[in-house]
């Protein structure tokens, strides 16, 4: 197969800022080769001039579209009168923005926080709380069990319970307290569970592992097991929930619902880092003054940014709009060249392509999607994830598929 070379030509703009990121920031991150300036629904253009449809959506965090108006505008509006207060003081975007949250997840609580990581961290921290001061686990006795191939962000804490070598390769040391399991297999989680088990932290499809989708009944079993013995399920919602698979959550797929679920990314649609733990009230009730809190969490811009996003996603109708182009566009990566693409899988608009391992690797094939104006990113040596945002309408998807077919045949 022709590889493209790694860096293409430039004009001299893009390549001073090539030069200065390399030269100034810290080198955590590769990027495609690509410099993006404006953004439009499913549309991206960089400083040249080039159109691309973004089938990455900022992780999901884009799942609105970019620069949607209504959320500029709520933004915007909101900019101009009250941006930070701390949680010192009260403010007249929080109510609203709980009450709104609740009512769209049927949630009790809400604990409002900016990061995935931090949900997440958070999240950690009531379980054991729940687990000393509810169930009446022994002091610092308290375990959390995780899937292998974990993606859950990016602290000391997460990193430590990651599979990943790169994620925690000389992070250490790490804290303990946490348990393994692998994904997908609810007889060892069952094995795994012990008086002490205080909550198992899942993703209900797996993102950074590849979009790894459990066997049907998975989440059913987690709830049915941490039901029984006293352990709080806790499903990570920050990349499958707000939509992004069909479902408002990707829990209601499996008809259950969770004692904590952690969301983030679209909870802005992209403006602002916005996450949130949500429980039912015995849960997050655990918490009390001084015990916990953030700066910036449940700010009035974010609380203003966040129910425009989710306005926009139920009004517009993305959630149905995920599952119907999701449907239409896995139908089209299921016709690609079977030589190259061993599996096209996905639910909603959360997608993937498996390339057979003697393809050559994801990364030249990302490379000339992008040469047709396709952004995506390989997750791991061989597979490509799709995820536009969820309001591509039919045309684009078809385009979409027109462009997968002149890289990967039919
Ligand atoms: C990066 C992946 C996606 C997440 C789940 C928590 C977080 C994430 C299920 C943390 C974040 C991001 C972070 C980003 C890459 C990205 C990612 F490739 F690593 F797996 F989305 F697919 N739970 N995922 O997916 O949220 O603290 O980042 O707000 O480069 O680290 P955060």
């Amino acid at each position: 197969m022709d590889t493209l070379p790694e860096t293409r030509a430039h004009s001299p703009l893009t390549q001073r800022y090539l030069d200065i990121e390399a030269e100034l920031g810290a080198s955590n991150y590769k990027p495609l080769d690509v410099m993006l300036t404006r953004g439009e629904r499913v549309w991206v253009w960089d400083l040249d001039g080039r159109k691309y449809l973004d089938c990455l959506s900022a992780y999901s965090a884009v799942n609105q579209g970019h620069c949607h108006p209504k959320i500029m505008e709520a933004m915007i509006d909101q900019a101009r009168r009250l941006t930070l207060t701390s949680r010192a003081f009260h403010h007249d975007q929080l109510a609203p923005f709980y009450e709104e949250l609740c009512a769209l997840t049927r949630s009790h609580k809400v604990l409002p926080m900016n990061s995935g990581a931090e949900a997440v961290e958070s999240a950690l921290k009531v379980a054991r709380k729940w687990g000393y001061e509810v169930k009446g686990v022994p002091d610092e006795a308290a375990e959390i069990i995780v899937c292998s191939e974990n993606f859950h962000g990016r602290t000391i804490s997460i990193v430590g319970f990651s599979t990943d070598p790169a994620a925690r390769h000389h992070f250490g040391p790490f804290s303990g307290g946490f348990k393994r399991v692998p994904y997908g297999d609810a007889a060892a989680l069952a094995a795994a569970i012990t008086p002490n088990t205080v909550a198992f932290l899942v993703e209900p499809i797996q993102g950074e592992a590849g979009v790894i989708i459990p066997p049907a009944g998975y989440l059913q079993a987690a709830r049915r097991l941490c039901t029984e013995q006293r352990v709080l399920l806790i499903l990570d919602e920050i990349q499958t929930g707000l939509g992004r698979t069909g479902k408002l959550l990707a829990e209601e797929h499996e008809g259950i619902e969770s004692d904590l679920t952690l969301i983030g990314k679209a909870l802005s649609g992209g403006f602002y880092p916005v996450s949130a733990v949500l429980s039912p009230r015995e849960v997050l009730g655990v918490l009390k003054p001084g015990e916990h809190g953030s700066t910036f969490g449940g700010n009035p811009l974010a609380c203003a940014v966040a129910r425009a996003a989710m306005r926009v996603l139920v009004d517009e109708g993305m959630i149905e709009n995920s599952a119907t182009q999701g449907a239409r566009l896995l139908a089209g990566l299921r016709g690609l060249g079977p030589d190259i693409v061993a599996e096209a899988r996905g639910r909603g608009l959360m997608l993937a392509l498996e390339l057979h391992h003697d393809a050559g690797g994801a990364k030249p094939f990302v490379r000339r999607l992008r040469d047709r104006g396709i952004l995506c990113k390989e997750t791991h040596e061989h597979t490509i994830r799709i995820a536009p945002p969820l309001v591509i309408n039919q045309a684009e998807v078809d385009w979409a598929v027109e462009q997968f077919q002149a890289v990967f045949g039919n």
